[in-house]
């Protein structure tokens, strides 16, 4: 007699442990009732492989994939450890980072090409669509291009015309991808010292491009076989990430949509609106979705939209792409990186639109339960389940594009079932902040420089500045390390740059308030952000904005008075819940401008315990900075506490801190 095989049911997330955050819980717990499946559970079906984790499987020619386990008990004496071609463990850990950080500074360069590119057609005027909005800026970033602002003419100095200027800059940004002879032209806006290091050592970076093939080249089989000599190409490509790719593509994406400044938005699922035609954005380019935002606010789509039987268009966003059209223009971000498949599990999700990186395939099945219009808008992401729609982007036809994307959403509208469940979960948050905006905030009208937030550091009032940044990673519970991390820091009086998923998460969990400061801040930081009333977290934009971050350390080294290398600054940098490549190059660029950088989780190099150490340790010794890791929050902030500590105590403003505190105390004392 058959006996019939019982199906096993699968594996489901418990959504209290899968997310510290309730919106994401009652989504899970939906999803799991409709039967559709989402990363969470399928974190809990499917385990990491242990081998990969640690870094030591190479699969890089057709002899392996050779794996190199740690033995048990660790090493003892020589590492005997190799490959079928002899690679030690070194070696392939070694290069499954570099190709790591080549992925990275892939995506965000690329991200940045797309962004010059665009900037060209509106340098020649060949769009209706794109045009300079920002022209301060234009004239700002043209001399670190080596483009002329003014002229001499006839004995006199006068102005160049601006679409000179920005046809030029467009020239000489696209050549900075792929120009045969020389060296990045940005490099030289770092502090002279983190530059001179760089020369020093040999890896100025020559091309965007080449910096990133050549990790390629070096990490086929049989190439580069040195770990220092990898990760000195590692430096090389990921400084033309920071410093090249993110950095032009933060400039150039300021010049065409305008330098943000700080303006109020919301955050979280709840931002959906059951009676309107709900429309997301995600991903990364913003030059898309700048179109989107202008033709759903056109009264013709509104009315439209009324037309359908809808109150209006709500715009949302995920991931950087929503970061790029909040910092401009307050869109609100519906949620992070793990909150994306939540999104469309709303039943209200009438078009999702997609344009680069962090976009999970399995998007397509979920939208398939629901009416949601999925619609991929990259030549180069595509899906290829055949529910996916792909109108594909074109800088000429820009506004045609973003017509089409916003009409069939609305028009999608009444296909909507009834099953509707939007989570009321949102917070207030303030965004857009950056260079210029702390600048000013911090420094006034009048005195618009870095010496107020410089004397406020060596004050003691604030005791250093996190650069916190990054991803979800569906192998911790989502949001948790992030907001333990965060509040941590401010906690103990260390002012936050937040970029990407993070400023995400913090807007969610209400950090990024001036009023939070008061709730969790330490008593300086406190008194700072309710002097100038920022909040104690400043949502500096997306992935590529991480370029902020650097300028904004590069001010306070020029500011004066905290040394005069970015390793000197009482600064630490930190990705919790880390996942991407691009973590990892961001991470790099970080370590190599002298930054000391905690991740999350694991980072892919502990079966390699001598190269990890490399990066772990000895790096410091090179430019300054280095990587750690602790996957503990509280442990994980200590750790750049205690660093940003030992560099106040080596600027000697160790005990102006002591100081401070005892005044904040007395003051207290007599208030009460
Ligand atoms: Fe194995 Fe060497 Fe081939 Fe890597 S390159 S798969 S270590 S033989
Ligand atoms: S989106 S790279 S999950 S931060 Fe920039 Fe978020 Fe990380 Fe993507």
């Amino acid at each position: 007699m058959a006996v019939e095989k019982k199906e096993k049911a699968p594996k489901l997330a418990d959504p209290i442990a899968a997310s510290y955050e309730v919106s994401t819980q009652e989504m899970i717990v939906r999803s799991q009732k409709l039967g559709i499946d989402t990363v969470f559970d399928r974190a809990v079906a499917m385990k990491p492989c242990n081998i990969g984790i640690q870094g030591i499987c190479c699969k890089n020619c057709a002899m392996g994939p050779c794996r190199l386990p740690l033995p048990k008990g660790g090493i003892e004496g020589e590492d005997t450890r190799k490959g079928l071609c002899g690679a030690t463990a070194n070696t392939i850990a070694a290069r499954n980072f570099a190709r790591m950080v080549a992925a990275g500074a892939a995506a965000h360069s690329d991200h940045g090409r797309c962004v010059a590119e665009v900037f060209m057609s509106a340098a020649k005027k060949e769009t209706d669509a794109y045009k300079i909005k920002d022209t301060q800026k234009l004239l700002a970033v043209a001399p670190h291009l080596g483009v002329a602002t003014t002229v001499e003419e006839d004995g006199e100095t006068k102005d160049r015309d601006l679409d000179e200027i920005a046809l030029e800059v467009a020239e000489v940004a696209l050549n900075e991808w792929g120009k045969a002879e020389g060296e990045l032209l940005y490099l030289k806006r770092a502090p002279q010292s983190n530059y001179d290091k760089w020369v020093k050592e040999g890896v100025l970076p020559r091309n965007i491009d080449r910096e990133i093939v050549e990790i390629m080249h070096r990490t086929h089989m049989g190439v580069d076989q040195d770990y220092k000599n990898l990760i000195k190409q590692c430096t090389r490509a990921s400084l033309a990430d920071g410093w090249g790719g993110s950095m032009l593509a933060t400039d150039l994406q300021d010049v065409l949509f305008g330098t943000p400044t700080p303006l109020q938005s919301e955050a979280n699922l709840g931002i959906m609106k059951e009676d309107h035609v709900n429309i997301i954005v995600h991903g990364h380019e913003p030059v898309l979705s700048e179109m989107i935002v202008a033709v759903a606010q056109t009264q013709e789509m509104i009315d439209y939209a009324k037309e359908k039987g809808a109150k209006g268009i709500q715009l949302g966003g995920i991931c950087c792409t929503a970061n790029e059209i909040l910092q401009r223009h307050g869109v609100p971000p519906a949620g992070n990186f793990l909150q994306q498949e939540l999104a469309i599990i709303t039943g209200a999700c009438d078009a999702m639109v997609v344009d680069i990186q962090c976009i999970m395939q399995n998007l397509a099945n979920v939208a398939k339960c629901f009416h949601t219009k999925l619609i991929t808008t990259h030549p180069i992401a595509k899906m290829e389940q055949d529910n996916v729609i792909h109108i594909e982007f074109n800088e000429h036809y820009a506004l045609e594009d973003a017509t089409r994307i916003v009409k069939m959403a609305i028009e999608n509208f009444q296909n909507r079932g009834t099953d509707v469940m939007i989570p009321s979960y949102k917070a207030t948050q303030i965004a857009g902040f950056g260079v210029e905006s702390i600048k000013y905030h911090l420094g006034g009208t009048f005195r618009g420089d870095y010496y107020t937030l410089n004397d406020n550091i060596i004050n003691g009032r604030i005791r250093g500045v996190a650069g916190v940044v990054g991803c979800n990673n569906a192998r911790s519970r989502h949001n948790e390390v992030h907001i333990k991390v965060l509040k941590e820091l401010i906690k103990n009086d260390v002012l936050v740059l937040t970029t990407g998923c993070d400023g995400i998460t913090a807007a969610i969990h209400g950090l990024l308030t001036p009023e939070a400061a008061q709730v969790h801040c330490g008593p300086g930081l406190a008194e700072v952000c309710e002097t100038v009333g920022i909040p104690p977290i400043l949502h500096l934009g997306s992935c590529v904005d991480n370029s902020r971050i650097l300028l904004a350390a590069t001010e306070v080294v020029k500011a004066g008075g905290l040394g005069s290398d970015l390793c000197d600054l009482p600064v630490a940098g930190s990705a919790p819940e880390w996942m991407s490549e691009k973590a990892i190059s961001i991470g790099h660029y970080f370590v190599s401008s002298g930054v000391y950088t905690v991740f999350g989780g694991q980072i892919p190099t502990s079966g390699a315990p001598v190269f990890h150490d490399y990066i772990s340790k000895e790096l410091e010794s090179i430019y300054g900075g280095k990587w750690d890791v602790e996957p503990d929050p509280i442990k994980h902030a200590w750790l750049m506490i205690d660093h940003i500590d030992r560099k106040r105590k080596e600027l000697g403003i160790d005990k102006a801190r002591e100081r401070v505190l005892m005044d904040m105390a007395d003051r207290q004392a007599l208030e009460g």
